[in-house]
């Protein structure tokens, strides 16, 4: 009998509990991006349903160099719940990963819903505020390949992020220069302008491809904005820090 997109769904949501490498869906299947995103809807469900709690979204794929990457050339999203979320400072431990990688971004923390078809200015209204962050990555499939529609059932690759502090959107944040650290070396450099040209684009973005979805952007929902720069592998002992012009910096340390 052939596999239900729920199948798969229960098949990704415990290779991500488990922190553990699977074959790509595709490999079993042909399946489409509205089914990777139903899959990804409903492996979310699992763990909404263990009590996780979904506390925004990420927008993945929004920088050319990350598409070039993982070799996708779409905008995707995810969703983020507070399990996901590492404290500024602290750690992560490798054991419940399967192969993470870290990269910078910037988070917009909504005040207002944001859904549908909205402008720049409707976008940027709705923001309280804006931090440097970072996204731990860790697809769920063998040697980090996937196609468009694996990516997608399996959250965009999402597992963790840290957030710096808030800073007020009326800073421009346009064009904010980083550099990302590990051990003290600088392992990538970039600009937030890497993010579709402008970051607000991708909180444009947002709220359209969710709202695809019959969801929306609500106050207090975190959003982040993808990927500034290529992700950088993560290994026992390492600390990582990304200093932002403007921003601050925002830290992390990997344990066994
Ligand atoms: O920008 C991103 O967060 C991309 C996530 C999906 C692709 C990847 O795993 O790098
Ligand atoms: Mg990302």
């Amino acid at each position: 009998m052939s596999k239900s997109l729920n199948d798969y769904a229960a098949f990704l949501d415990q290779a991500a509990a488990e922190g553990r490498e699977v074959p790509q869906i595709s490999n079993d299947r042909a399946f489409t991006v509205d089914e990777g995103y139903a899959i990804q809807a409903l492996s979310l469900a699992r763990r909404y349903g263990r009590g996780e709690r979904r506390v925004g979204v990420k927008m993945g794929l929004t920088s050319r160099v990350k598409m070039t990457q993982v070799g996708v050339n779409e905008v995707i999203w995810g969703r983020l719940t507070d399990a996901m979320r590492v404290e500024e400072g602290g750690s992560i431990s490798l054991a419940r990963y399967a192969h993470p990688r870290v990269e910078p971004e910037l988070a917009f923390l909504m005040k207002a819903p944001l859904a549908g078809e909205v402008s720049a200015v409707e976008a940027l209204a709705a923001v309280e505020a804006v931090a440097p962050a970072m996204e731990i990555i860790d697809s769920r499939y063998q040697d980090f390949k996937f196609t468009l529609p694996d990516v997608v059932a399996d959250n965009s690759s999402s597992s963790g992020f840290v957030l710096g502090g808030w800073h007020s959107p009326t800073l421009d944040f346009s064009n904010l220069g980083l550099v990302m650290e590990a051990d003290g070396r600088a392992v990538q450099m970039g600009s937030t302008a890497a993010i579709l040209g402008q970051p607000v684009r991708s909180l444009v973005a947002a709220a359209r491809m969710v709202a695809r979805w019959g969801e929306s952007l609500k106050p207090g929902d975190i959003v982040l904005a993808g990927g500034i720069t290529a992700a950088h592998p993560l290994a026992v002992g390492m600390h990582i820090r990304t200093q932002f012009q403007t921003l601050g910096s925002v830290s992390f340390s990997v344990k066994e």
